[in-house]
């Protein structure tokens, strides 16, 4: 018996250059007519689709062509004064995700004041469970991602202490598998978006002691397929998202020199779109801002010098980063 890879072929008339220009003119595009069928059908998760724009056209020097006031006035008016939390959009549930997203987004505009922050300590504080767990809102749904949510949240405010950290460390942990990887709760498989929250949550909370660096730095490079590629798991498709998840992580590992960059760096290129501007998941698909980020965000890793450096823990402008003071710990042995 035979296995094949499932993969894409890049085909010969891909673009092979960064096409700068088109994506800041995509994402200054997106949302402007608010009819537009696709930002209807994203009301959903709007407050992150702003931070993956308001961070990619960081990233590309660009933030200048975003509406800033209107952002800043969305978010102010999507904070729940009860919770305390903030919401994807207005009339929606306070959730972990969005409260993480407009936070991020405040603090690379330096408009944390915008907010209650007292408000957003309280609501991600009254998420964690006894057994250092965190769900997404009150719902109850658990899940590594909400751990990450949580300790980069209160970290972008300074106020980690507000939660228990060790708890929070020793859940995260419980939930690593014999790979080195990580899933979304103990027990589940590892994945590389949910390896990227523990690590960075690990990272955040200065733990990195704590993984089992080799087995996880290997399964992780394993992920690239001869496209260049990378998938997020095992006889799954390649897509471009997974150029933050996998690299980052790798990045916080320091073994990003473990993967094929060149070939890495083929496949971003290809999943541009070079008529309407954005990347996609896979070369040819549709655009739209979640990979345009992840696009430019893996190449800031690989180095492009003519993206600004991404923190590879927070996925924000490394000069964010800095103003701020943070320091999240990468590994270096
Ligand atoms: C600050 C960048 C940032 C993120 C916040 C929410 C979060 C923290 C991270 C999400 C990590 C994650 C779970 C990413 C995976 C996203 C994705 C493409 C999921 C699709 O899963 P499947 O099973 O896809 O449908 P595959 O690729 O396995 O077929």
């Amino acid at each position: 018996m035979s296995f094949k890879t499932k993969d894409v072929v890049l085909s010969e008339d891909r673009p092979k250059t960064l096409l700068l220009q088109k994506h800041s003119d995509f994402l200054a595009s997106y949302g402007v007519n608010k009819d537009d069928y696709e930002y209807c059908m994203t009301e959903y998760l709007r407050m992150s689709g702003i931070y993956w724009s308001l961070t990619a056209m960081e990233l590309m020097d660009q933030s200048s062509r975003m509406p800033k006031e209107e952002i800043i006035a969305f978010i102010s008016s999507c904070q729940d004064s009860e919770s305390g939390g903030l919401s994807a959009s207005n009339g929606h549930d306070p959730h972990m995700l969005y409260t993480l997203s407009a936070v991020q987004v405040l603090a690379m505009y330096d408009r944390l004041d915008a907010i209650d922050t007292e408000g957003v300590v309280r609501f991600v504080t009254s998420m964690q469970q006894e057994d250092g767990s965190f769900i997404g809102d009150k719902w109850g749904e658990v899940d590594t991602r909400f751990s990450f949510c949580a300790v980069m949240c209160l970290s972008l405010l300074h106020r980690l202490d507000a939660i228990n950290v060790s708890k929070a460390v020793d859940f995260v942990l419980s939930c690593m598998n014999f790979d080195g990887g990580f899933g979304s709760k103990p027990g589940s498989e590892s994945h590389a978006g949910l390896i990227y929250c523990c690590v960075g949550t690990l990272s955040i909370c200065k733990r990195m002691d704590a993984l089992k660096c080799d087995e996880l730095a290997w399964w992780l490079c394993e992920r690239q397929l001869p496209s260049g590629g990378l998938n997020g798991r095992p006889e799954k498709l390649p897509d471009l998202c997974y150029s933050w998840w996998v690299m980052s992580s790798l990045s916080m590992l320091n073994r990003i020199h473990w993967v094929d960059k060149k070939n890495l760096e083929q496949y971003i290129l290809a999943c541009q779109d070079a008529e309407t501007g954005g990347f996609s998941d896979r070369p040819g698909d549709i655009t739209d801002p979640f990979h345009t980020l992840f696009g430019l965000a893996g190449l800031s890793l690989l180095g492009n010098s003519s993206i600004k450096r991404v923190n590879p823990t927070y996925c924000m402008p490394q000069e964010t980063i800095d103003r701020l003071k943070l320091e999240p710990q990468i590994l270096y042995v």
